[in-house]
């Protein structure tokens, strides 16, 4: 039970915790093999994923529930960190396109060679029904796929989440909170030092702090004045939004909550009150995954009653 964690992260270094690379880098592009097509891409996604989120606001957002389909795994992560279909579980979904009983077997179909690679699928997983593949399963990619190529090929409604003149800063903003918040939360943690737990605690709560003060007169991250919703947004709020359901208890990011930091909780309230956010908002899902499924660290399995006040005391989902 004590090397869990290995199977399904790439590497500890010094006790601190390295997260792997995403395999499939494939890209939908307007002239090339994966075009933008209204029917033709379906999203694997677990609701419980900060990184599967990114790619299920994008899609609430930009009004494509229709044209991307979605399959919703188990929030049961399994010991050797892959994922399974569950209908019978509420919010989640049988794999509508193969009737696959994991996601493993979505990842075999693309790559014949995938079960001897040593690797275990993560989601999300942006999958094409023409070429019968996995274009890409990282979420920073998928996101930018859906608010560039679809948008270009006029298959979106709603705000041009990735305006030309901002994607600098989008992405400036993305790299800035990559490591130290969406990642570091996890290397706190999965952290096997005090001292590789210490570094990402305090590097993580700088950079919150950074942002409480950044978002003192504006509405999003990026842009001028009050901001533009943007991407980057996108790519910050999942982790904001399970911080103080999972990450304050489950990986000791415990110095401060969100609802202590009155600016970034107004701006969550902000970005749920958005249309088609809160349905993609599953805290029961996101919150048992967690507890459940690190069961070297929380070996009987108990989840903690949810927070009484802010976001998560009214409904997601
Ligand atoms: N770089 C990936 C990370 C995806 C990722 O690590 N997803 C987690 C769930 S939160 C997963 O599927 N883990 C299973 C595993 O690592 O075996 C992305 O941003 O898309």
């Amino acid at each position: 039970m004590a090397d869990q964690a290995s199977a399904w992260t790439s590497a500890f270094n010094d006790g601190a915790f390295v997260r792997k690379s995403s395999e499939f880098r494939d890209h939908v592009t307007l002239d090339g093999t994966f075009a933008p097509a209204s029917g033709r891409y379906h999203l694997y996604v677990s609701h419980a994923c900060p990184w599967a989120h990114r790619t299920m606001l994008a899609r609430a957002l930009l009004g494509l529930e229709e044209a991307i389909t979605v399959s919703v795994v188990d929030w049961r992560m399994q010991a050797d960190g892959s994922w399974v279909f569950n209908p019978n579980e509420p919010g989640a979904t049988d794999d509508a396109l193969h009737g696959a009983a994991s996601l493993e077997e979505i990842y075999a179909l693309a790559d014949q060679s995938w079960p001897q690679s040593g690797h275990i699928g993560t989601v999300p997983v942006l999958w094409d029904r023409t070429h019968g593949t996995i274009v890409n399963n990282e979420s920073r990619e998928i996101v930018r796929m859906l608010t560039t190529t679809f948008r270009d090929a006029g298959l979106t409604s709603g705000p041009d989440l990735c305006p030309e003149p901002l994607v600098t800063a989008i992405d400036a903003m993305i790299d800035a909170n990559y490591e130290s918040v969406n990642n570091g939360v996890y290397k706190a943690g999965f952290a096997r030092s005090q001292a590789a737990y210490d570094a990402a605690v305090t590097v993580l709560f700088d950079r919150l702090e950074a942002l409480e003060a950044h978002m003192a007169n504006r509405a999003w991250l990026v842009g001028d004045g009050h901001g533009v919703l943007t991407e980057a947004d996108l790519c910050l709020i999942p982790t904001l939004l399970r911080f103080d359901l999972v990450y304050v208890v489950h990986f000791k990011c415990s110095l401060k909550r969100i609802v202590d930091l009155p600016n970034l909780s107004a701006y969550l309230e902000r970005f749920l009150a958005l249309p088609g956010v809160r349905a993609t908002c599953d805290w029961r899902h996101m919150q048992h995954h967690y507890f459940w499924s690190h069961e070297h660290m929380n070996p009987h399995r108990i989840v903690p009653l949810a927070p009484s006040q802010g976001i998560h005391a009214s409904p997601g989902a």
